[in-house]
Order: structure tokens, then sequence, then C-alpha cells
């Protein structure tokens, strides 16, 4: 009895003292300018950031301001930066081809980023208006919304071998919402020996967010290459599609990828290309709905299948990726990169169905891709291989093959989707009364 009372009494002690911890330490840092005054400008925010410790909230008050330097938030410390919410705090992007807010994040350091508008301003580079960097594993950046950017960046661009969720994010005038690059250019390689991990923590998840885009062209909600772990399910995706990156532009090519419980719409009177295009390695694509006039539902593209200046989509000329040897050489067998097990050099190096080379044999382990409970138009909705048009020896439909590399209308097997809400989405990050 004495034992458990004690026992007891520890317990009450601890839970105690992490109240009073997180009271102690959890301070607001309100932004003000030098004269005291609430200030949403980037100086300001700065000079907050600076100031806060772990765990503290830096409130950006509601106002409108045009960050024309940069914020940063070093890898030393894991903050929660909050606007007064979407309608009320709105942040222009004013740094042109640089990020305006640049987050180096840390193992152990969570962050947090939430309640502003941000207004890329028609010029979002191509490392994001937003730029995350550093390991982080479990970072979250919800309920925001970020509009106008139609420059051809991205809103939001995220390396590094870093974790976290992204949820409740209305990306409005949307060109590329999301660029996941884990592991990033220098990382790729070490990101592709990490073991495959779908339905852990182990992604960048993208859930429960928004991705529009009303103009005439089509634009992508988000991409991923470098070895990157993307979860994206429960996003609602219109006039858009989502495209992956394969072992051809990029250094590698997405690791692995789940997704799920999207709807994917074409409103009347426009049209798309893909809803899906995937350029490489592995996962699950299952419940998604898919409604208008898209060209494709589901697509699998393998560059260098036919990585050929001569064959007859190319025109005899060399046009951007797909026509294009990119450094890497065609999987035709003769290829030093590729597992070349039979003369067409499949598997090809990070193709579809296949992953990290976890028994060391030198050739990347079979995982095949699996494909059920998607729909078009109310239609079953399938993978399909873009062979291109006149090219043979090898052809991508030698290096991806139903059955082997992929499954349509098959569960997989042994896969169970990770929680969802994302646990993270059930940390608060929001004091009582910021003032
Ligand atoms: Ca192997
Ligand atoms: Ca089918
Ligand atoms: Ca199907």
């Amino acid at each position: 009895m004495k034992t458990k009372k004690l026992i007891l009494c520890l317990i009450i002690g601890l839970l105690l003292n992490i109240v009073w911890n997180s009271e102690s330490y959890a301070a607001i840092k309100n932004v003000v300018n030098s004269s005291g005054q609430p200030s949403c400008e980037a100086a300001d925010v700065q000079t907050a950031i600076n100031i806060a410790s772990d765990g503290d909230t830096v409130f950006i008050p509601a106002g409108s301001c045009t960050w024309d330097t940069q914020v940063t938030v070093p890898n030393t410390k894991g903050i929660i930066l909050m606007g007064a919410g979407v309608s009320k705090t709105t942040i222009i992007h004013g740094t042109g081809s640089t990020a305006s807010l640049k987050i180096t994040g840390a193992e152990g350091k969570p962050f947090v980023v939430t309640g502003f508008t941000y207004d890329a301003n028609y010029t979002a580079p191509s490392t994001g208006i937003f730029n995350v960097v550093g390991d982080c594993k479990n970072f979250r950046i919800h309920h925001m919304t970020m509009k106008n950017n139609t420059g051809g960046g991205r809103f939001l661009h995220i390396s590094g071998y870093t974790y976290g969720v992204i949820d409740h994010v209305t990306f409005d005038n949307d060109y590329m919402g999301i660029g996941v690059y884990s592991g990033d250019a220098t990382g790729a390689d070490a990101a592709w020996e990490r073991p495959l991990t779908l339905g852990t923590a182990n992604a960048v998840y993208i859930e429960d967010c928004t991705f529009t885009q009303t103009g005439a062209t089509g634009y992508f909600s988000n991409d991923g290459y470098h070895g990157a772990r993307v979860v994206f399910r429960y996003n609602t995706v219109i006039n858009e599609g989502l495209s992956f990156h394969g072992y051809d532009t990029g250094a590698r090519s997405i690791h692995s990828w789940e997704i799920y419980n999207n709807t994917f719409t074409v409103t009347s009177g426009l049209s798309r290309g893909r809803a899906i295009n995937i350029r490489g390695g592995t996962g699950v694509i299952f419940n998604n709905t898919i409604t208008g006039n898209y060209t494709n539902a589901i697509i699998f593209d393998y560059y260098r299948s036919c990585t050929n200046p001569d064959h007859v989509d190319c025109g005899g000329s060399t046009t951007w990726g797909q026509c294009q040897t990119l450094g890497k050489g065609r999987c035709d067998g003769t290829n030093p990169a590729d597992g070349n097990q039979d003369s067409t050099g499949y598997p090809c190096k990070d193709q579809h169905g296949r992953t990290t080379d976890a028994d060391l044999n030198g050739i990347q382990d079979s995982s095949p891709v699996y494909e059920w409970n998607n729909t078009i138009n109310g239609a079953d909705a399938d993978i399909s291989i873009n062979t291109w048009n006149g090219c043979a020896n090898p052809a991508a439909s030698d290096h991806l093959q139903s059955g082997r590399d992929y499954n349509n209308d098959t569960e997989h097997p042994t896969y169970t989707s990770y929680t969802y809400p994302h646990p993270l989405t059930k940390t608060p990050s929001k004091p009582e009364s910021p003032r």
C-alpha cells in the first residue's frame, strides 16, 4: 500500500511539475515596434523571434505588412509563430526570389506556424515564399491561407530530413502549393537508404488542405523529389493535379507516397491534364474521387525508359524533361545505375514499385504499388502507364508491368494508414487569450 501511495504521489507530482513548467516557460512574445505598439513588420517579428525561447509563442497582431527582409527562425529554438487569424493578419511576400520566411528546424525542437494570410504577391520563388529546412521531425503548419502564387514558384518549400504535418491550409490562386524535397539534393541518397515506412509518422503529411487554381492553364497542388516521403490525404484539389518527380530532373526520385481520401475536381468549362502523375518510388493510391475534365486520372511516367531525343514524341529535338538524358542516361540494360536483371535494365533506378535496397544486394527491393477504390466521374480509375509514342527497345511497358510493379483494384495486403487526424494536430498551439 505504502509503495502504491508513494508511486501515486510521484505521478501527481510529475504531472503538476509538467503543468507548472509549461506555464512558467511557454511565454507569449507579442510583436511590437520600437514604440511598443503592435506591429507585423518583418524587423519587429524578427526581434520577437530573437528573444523567444523554446515553446514560446511569437504573436503577430492584426494588420497587413510587406516583408521585404527575410524573417528567420534558427535551429536553436522551436517556437510557435502565430498570427491573429487568416482574416486579420496578412503578410505580403516582398523579397522577390528569396523566401520571406525561413525556418531551420532541428530534431527535438517542434515548431508551429499558424493564423495568418500569406500573400505571395505574384512572385513566388522556386524555393517558396516560406522555406523550411533542417531536420525537425514534428513540425505543424496549419490554419493559414496562402494566396496569389502565379509566378511559377512554390508557396511552401520543405527540404531536409524533416517530418510533420501541414493541415487546414488554403492555397488560393495556386501555381504550386507545396514542394517536398526531404533529403534535399545533397541528402537524397541518404533518404533512399532509409527503409520504407508507409503508414508511420515518417513523412510530411498534407491533410485537410484546399488547393485552388481558377486560371485557364493547369497547375500542380504539390510536388516531391530528392527522396521525399509524402502523405497526401483528405485534401480538396480544384483545377489542379498532383505531380511527383522521378529519377530524372532531380537528384533522386520521390521515395514514397500515400495518396488517399482526396477529391480532385475540374470545374465546368475548364480542362486539365493528369489528376495524379507520379514518376517513381512506391506507395498506395486509394479512395480518391476525381471529377471533371481531366485527360487522365492516374498516370505513371518513367522518363528514363525512353530518354531518346530521336523518338517521335520529341519531334527530333530535346524538349524539357521527357526527352533529355539529364545526365542520367537511359535505362536500357547497359547503365550501371539500374538493377539490370534483364536485357531492358529492369529494375530501373528509383522506378515505381521499387524501394530501399534493405537487403543490400545492390538491387533496389521490390515493393509494388497498390491502387484501389479510385474513381473518375463515377467510373473505376486505374493506374495507366505513359508509353511514349514510338519508343521501343526498351519501352516503358517493359519497365512498368501490372502485377509486378503495380496492382490496380487491389488493396495493399499489409498496409495500414497512419492515425487520422495526424496526432500533431492535437498539440495545443493557441494561447488562451493572446494580446
Ligand atoms: Ca535489394
Ligand atoms: Ca480497374
Ligand atoms: Ca481502380
